[in-house]
């Protein structure tokens, strides 16, 4: 759609900035804190870059005050971090850590008395180690109790204090890298227990977003998705079923559940001819289906284009042999059933290069438009309220010798993303705020200190930490002016 004028963007819009507990916190022992599952993962050689870690990662937990000061000096209206579980409950459930709740107490104040909102995510990856040794952590369905328990600490605790709250960040990416690509903890490559574990994780979110309603009538409360919207390679319409395919098992598989309590029906059918679809208890939908987001956090970096898959497409001679070697041409029957399971997709698309995007220096697309199909695409399908939870550019930046951070790029980066979300508004979409990733630079979980995204730059790297300097970089002030004028300067 084109637009000669723009609409403004609406009066309370939540300018915000992002992080997560392990990535800026440290102090990872420090007043009764329980180990959690990233701090143990990090320390076996050869998973992290350099074998950085969040030990103390930009100890944020000793200096936050000076951190919120920074946020404040900049206007920022809205700041999204995460509670680390394990700092309230060392052992994930059973005595609760009041040095743990003082410290998010202590931060949430701050933010309130300079007028910023606190926007708090219940779990952003690091599940207690101790769940994990007992029972399997997500596994195990006794995990949907002890978050809740978890969650309603947070809830009575903070009830009048925060509004906004994320359940999960990014269900989708944890539970893929925990459980397909051995990247992230538990590490275990078995793709039948990640459907089964995402199913137990749908649970307790829904749990728990139940609870919050019963507690926090008020508030407001969504999972964040890491939503990357799938583009078919071109008009071949076997490229567009391909995109369809895309579409519902990468992102339709988790956002149908958190809105509409269902599994879309074609992925189901294909797992379950697989046999990796989840299992299904008797309560387990009428739970989905009762708990209702009030909305829905979107982390964007990147779509996916996709096209069918050659095995979709037997070439002649390959038709003919398999005609010979097997009653159907069903393509169900091509590989080995256990070997299909490992790579679901595989039947339904391929992933291929855009040749119209350029990429960051660790290969993410650039794709501003994107954002804008993104938003539109589910305001269409799910027409929920939405928050851009995350949105970023992870980038290598240099401190000058008078300490200054010439991030032009990432200022375009931004620029051109926020451009695309006022042409969404303008079309119609309804977005409460934009949190771009991340405020200071912090721990990229497997890269290390030197893939930056900050608004802030932090002095150290990998091999040491330096003096842990704060120096706000050139996009700082940049998005200080764009907050001022409530978008109106770019
Ligand atoms: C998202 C995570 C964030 C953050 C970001 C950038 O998926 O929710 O925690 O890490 O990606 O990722 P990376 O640090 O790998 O570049």
């Amino acid at each position: 759609m084109y637009h000669k004028k723009l609409d403004d963007f609406p009066k309370d819009f939540l300018w915000g900035a992002a992080s997560a507990a392990y990535q800026i916190e440290g102090g990872y022992d420090a007043d009764g804190k329980g180990a959690s599952v990233w701090d143990n993962f990090t320390k076996i050689p050869g998973k992290t870059f350099e074998g950085t870690n969040g030990d103390v990662a930009v100890d944020h937990y000793n200096r936050y005050k000076e951190d919120v000061k920074l946020m404040a000096d900049m206007g920022l209206k809205a700041y999204r971090f995460s509670v680390s579980w394990s700092r309230i409950l060392p052992e994930g459930t059973g005595e609760i850590n009041e040095a743990g709740l003082l410290f998010y107490e202590n931060l949430i104040d701050e933010l309130n008395k300079n007028h910023i909102e606190p926007v708090l995510t219940l779990y952003h990856w690091d599940i207690p180690q101790a769940l994990q040794d007992k029972y399997n952590g997500w596994e195990s369905r006794q995990v949907i109790e002890d978050f809740d328990t978890y969650a309603r600490v947070l809830f009575e605790r903070f009830k009048d204090k925060v509004k906004y709250w994320v359940s999960f960040n990014e269900q989708n990416v944890f539970t893929a890298m925990g459980y397909r690509w051995e990247a992230h903890p538990p590490s275990i490559p078995d793709v039948k227990k990640m459907f089964e574990a995402n199913h137990i994780i749908n649970l307790a979110n829904a749990k728990a977003i139940n609870s919050f309603h019963e507690i926090v009538p008020d508030g407001m409360i969504g999972p964040s998705f890491g939503y990357g919207p799938m583009y078919a390679f071109d008009c071949d319409p076997e490229n567009v079923l391909a995109e369809l395919n895309g579409e519902e098992f990468q992102n339709h598989w988790w956002l149908d559940v958190y809105i509409h309590g269902k599994y879309p029906k074609v992925t189901f059918k294909h797992l379950d001819r697989l046999g990796i679809a989840p299992t299904i208890e008797e309560g387990d939908l009428a739970l989905l289906q009762s708990a209702k987001p009030d909305f829905l956090g979107v982390n964007y970096y990147h779509g996916g284009t996709v096209r069918a898959n050659e095995i979709e497409r037997p070439m002649e001679k390959e038709e003919a042999d398999l005609e010979k070697s097997f009653e159907a041409t069903d393509p169900y029957l091509m590989k080995p059933k256990d070997e299909q399971a490992q790579s679901p997709e595989t039947m339904m698309f391929t992933n291929v290069n855009n040749p119209y995007l350029e990429k960051t220096a660790w290969g993410w697309e650039i794709d501003p438009v994107g954002i804008r199909i993104a938003l539109r695409r589910l305001q269409n399908r799910y027409d929920i309220p939405m928050m851009i939870t995350e949105n970023g550019l992870g980038a290598y930046d240099e401190l000058t010798d008078d300490k200054r951070v010439e991030d032009d790029y990432r200022i375009e980066y931004l620029k051109t993303h926020v451009e695309e979300i006022q042409k969404a508004i303008t079309d119609g979409v309804d977005l409460i705020g934009y949190c771009a990733w991340s405020f200071t630079d912090l721990l990229s979980w497997l890269n290390g200190y030197k893939k930056r995204y900050g608004f802030v730059y932090i002095d150290r790297d990998e091999y040491s930490e330096k003096n842990l300097e704060r120096i706000p970089k050139k996009s700082y002030y940049w998005y200080k002016k764009v907050i001022e004028t409530n978008g109106r300067e770019l």
